[in-house]
Parts: structure tokens; sequence; C-alpha cells
């Protein structure tokens, strides 16, 4: 990513200035969203879209298994062919490309590029590797993600993430993977959203591996986070141009009352969502107050551990999806009481902006060595449907129209925020949703393979082609 981002405030054509070319998605003319160093781009994650599960040697994951036991994903779906992206990554980078969009948030499936004996497995790394010779080849700006939930299921044999032992297998991953990539990725996050790795995955089984227990979400959590701190100097060794962080996805919980009880369930929600991931990175430690909310869940940490894990960053990306509304549940903790009458999207999330800017100026508070920031994930899924050829995602154009305004007031209120990836340049495998829940740009017909550019996409690329016009 551009390290030299974020210091004129370029100014809106005159054009559209006067309204010519306004459209339900262009940024007002004030918008930090006009500096052409503002990174715009588009995100995925390998198991959502490659397919391909048993080719080229790779290796069962655990959401191979997962979606295979009955009742776990919706309709019995599974990642086993998702977007073909595998065979068609090439006529993707070129819709991408088309485009115009200037970044590529992607990850590597570690079972694709390693044996159980960590041994390079050379057909899934050359597949890595002309994905990201090819996007370098056009100009794009390449964002990898080494870890984005598609654990081998040999280490999950082994105990997973609940063993210590697959941190240090995480950092091998890293070194393999960086000293065979160096110089085609710009910028490399470890982990996408160990919040979901840990609690949806060991704390209350809605994810791969599905396991349900309190302690095991912590210390999952834990040897994530250990895995990551190993990491981070591994990557700075093999690939010292690039840029190292991690992506973590954040929540914000709001208090359905005034009371001093409600008030302290909404900040145990945020503890618990965002305080247990970004403490142990920017200050070195777990928030106390997790284990008021989780007795008994303090994980096994050895001497170093919280050193390793809060190693400098050069960015943080930042995932945000909605915000959700919590009372005290009588207890020590909270429960969610939904909001009637908002705005909801097809999972069921409430629209709600300002919880993100609101987030990111909190946190520019709190962490004082907070880095620079990328929005590497936002957006929303809709039951698109193609209609004489076209998709018209209305709701999905004011949405994120309005996550964008959310990021420029953050950025005006002094939060150092360089980029943003739309979540997600196509649909895909929604996980434990499978594919009826659509959050790409481009609609994808699972039947036919058929790319469709949705009517926001088509906004974006217009908006970002007026950019590049500008002086
Ligand atoms: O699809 C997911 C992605 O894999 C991680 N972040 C949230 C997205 C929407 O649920």
């Amino acid at each position: 990513m551009a390290n030299d981002a974020f210091a004129v405030s370029d100014a809106r054509p005159s054009a559209v200035s006067n309204g010519a070319l306004a459209d339900p998605f262009s940024p007002p003319a004030d918008s930090s969203l006009w500096r052409k160093n503002f990174l715009l781009g588009a995100a995925t994650a390998s198991y959502q879209i490659e397919g391909a599960v048993n080719e080229d040697g790779r290796l069962p994951s655990i959401w191979d298994t997962f979606s295979a036991k009955p009742g776990k994903v919706l309709a019995g779906e599974t990642g086993a062919v998702a977007c073909d992206h595998y065979h068609r990554w090439e006529a993707d980078i070129e819709l991408l490309a088309s485009l115009g969009l200037e970044g590529y948030r992607l990850s590597i499936a570690w079972p694709r590029v390693m044996d159980a004996a960590g041994l390079p497995n050379r057909k899934g790394l050359d597949f890595y590797k002309r994905l990201l010779n090819r996007l370098k080849e056009k100009g794009i700006t390449t964002s990898v993600t080494l870890y984005h939930w598609d654990l081998p299921q040999h280490l999950e044999d082994r105990g997973g993430w609940l063993n210590r032992d697959t941190a240090y297998r995480f950092a091998d991953y890293a070194d393999l993977m960086s000293r065979e990539l160096a110089g085609t990725v710009d910028a490399w996050a470890t982990l996408n959203e160990p919040w979901c790795s840990a609690y949806l995955g060991y704390g209350n089984g809605h994810h791969a591996p599905g396991l349900a227990d309190g302690r095991f979400a912590t210390q999952a959590m834990h040897h994530l986070l250990l895995a990551h701190g190993l990491a981070i100097p591994v990557l700075r060794a093999n690939d010292p141009a690039s840029q190292k962080g991690i992506v973590a996805n954040i929540g914000r919980g709001t208090a359905n009352s005034d009371s001093a009880a409600d008030q302290r369930a909404a900040h145990l929600f945020e503890v618990q969502h965002n305080a247990w991931i970004l403490d142990p990175l920017l200050k070195g430690a777990y928030p106390q107050d997790l284990f008021e909310l989780w007795p008994g869940t303090e994980p096994l940490v050895l001497d170093g551990d919280m050193q390793t894990i809060s190693a400098p960053l050069d960015f943080l990306g930042i995932n945000y999806y909605f915000r959700t509304n919590v009372a005290s549940d009588g207890a020590h903790g909270f429960r969610d009481v939904p909001l009637e009458g908002v705005e909801r999207t097809q999972m069921g999330w409430e629209v709600h902006p300002d919880g993100l800017r609101d987030l990111l100026i909190g946190f520019n508070r709190t962490y004082r060595n907070l880095p620079p920031i990328y929005i590497t994930e936002n957006g929303m899924a809709s039951d698109d449907k193609v209609i004489d050829g076209h998709v018209d995602d209305t709701q999905r154009i004011s949405f994120l129209k309005r996550h964008l305004a959310a990021v420029d007031q953050a950025i005006k209120a002094g939060v150092d925020i360089r980029g943003y990836f739309l979540w997600s340049l196509m649909d895909n495998f929604e996980w434990a949703f499978g594919y009826e829940r659509r959050f790409g740009v481009v609609h994808v017909d699972y039947s036919t393979q058929k790319r469709t550019v949705k009517r926001s996409a088509e906004l974006v690329a217009k908006f970002l082609k007026e950019r590049r016009a500008q002086a």
C-alpha cells in the first residue's frame, strides 16, 4: 500500500462540484476520498471464491470438513466450487482492472501451498505467483492475508488453535510465503478477524472447527495472536519493502438505556469484540474486564508472549459491518436488544455507519500507538437479481456512500486512514450462510459462473475514473 499516502487534499473537479456528474454514489466535493492517494479496492478470501478444493495437491481445510457436516451450512453448501476462481482468475483480474479498482485484498489457502510435513506445494504456490504477478502488471496494489480461516485439517487434528504448536507452524508458513512471494505483495496481513476464528470457531461453534467452550475461545485467541506476533519479524526479514499488519473485525455496541447497568453492558460488548484483540496487540495485555465478563477463561500465557504479540505494526486492517444494541443481562454480561424500525441488510445486520466513525475516533484516543488504518472490509449482503442483464443494488450504493462518508468524518477528526476495500469483489461462499447471501459488487450466477457487474460497481468505477482524470 502506498507509504506516502495521506498528505495532500486534492480538489474535486469543478464539473462534479457543479453537479453535472452527480450520482447516488459520488462523494461530496470536500471528501477525503478525492485524494488520489486514498486507496480504493476490493477484497475476497481463498475458501470463499477459489473452489478446486481437491486440485493440484491442496489438502483438506477445516472448512471442507465443517461444511460437509449436515446442518452446519445453510442448504448444505460448501466451498468445493465457489466462484471457480482457481480456474477463472485471469478473467476475474481483468474484471477488477476494468473497474479501475486500485487495490486487491486476497487471502492464501494455507492447505494449498504447504504439505503436512511443512514442505512447499509448488503447484499451489505457482497459482498465487501467477495471480500476484498479473496484479502487479496491472498496477494494482496487492494486500495478502495469510490466514482467512482455512486452517489445514491435519493441524486441527492435532488441536488446531488450541495447540500452541499451531502458532509456530503458522510462522513457518509465513516464512515460506514471504520468501516465495516477496516483491509481489505490498501489504501482508497475518490474520483475518481473529475474533471470528476464536469466538465463532471455538467459543460457540458456528464456524469451523465447530467447538463451543469459552475457555477454548480465549486460548485459541491467544495462540492466534501469538501466531501473528511470531510471523511479523519473519515477514519483516524476508520482505522488508512491504507493510505488515493484521485485520480485526470491530463491533459497535450501544446501550439500550442510560442506566449504568446498560452502559456497562455496552462497554463489555466492545471489550469482548474489540479490546480482546486490540489491547494485546497495542497495549501488550488482555483487558481485565474480559475475565469479568467470562470468568475463569484466562488463557495460558507464557513469559514473553505478550511482548511477541505487541510487536509494532505498519498498519491495522479494520473490518466493519454493523452495530449491536445491548442491555444488561442482570448478571455480569449483556444481552442483545435488537432495535425496531431500523434499516437492515439481507444478513439482518443493522446499517449503522456512525458506528464505524465512532469506533475509529475512539481507537485513536485509546491507543496512542494506533498504526495507520485501512478499512479492509465493508459492505453488505442483498438478495440481488439480474434483470435484463443488470443488477440494481440500490441499498448497497447508499450503504457504501454512507460508510465512506463515515470514514471521511473519521479522517477529518484526525484518524490516519489510508484506504478502503469493498467486501466483496464478487458474490461468494458466505460461510455458515452458503451462497444465499450476496455481498459482491459483481453478481455471480453459480450455475453458469457468469459474472455481472452490479450498479454499485459501475458507480465506484465511474468515481475512480473521475478521480484519475483530476489534474
Ligand atoms: O464474508 C465475510 C468475510 O469472510 C469476513 N468478514 C465478514 C464477511 C461478511 O460476513
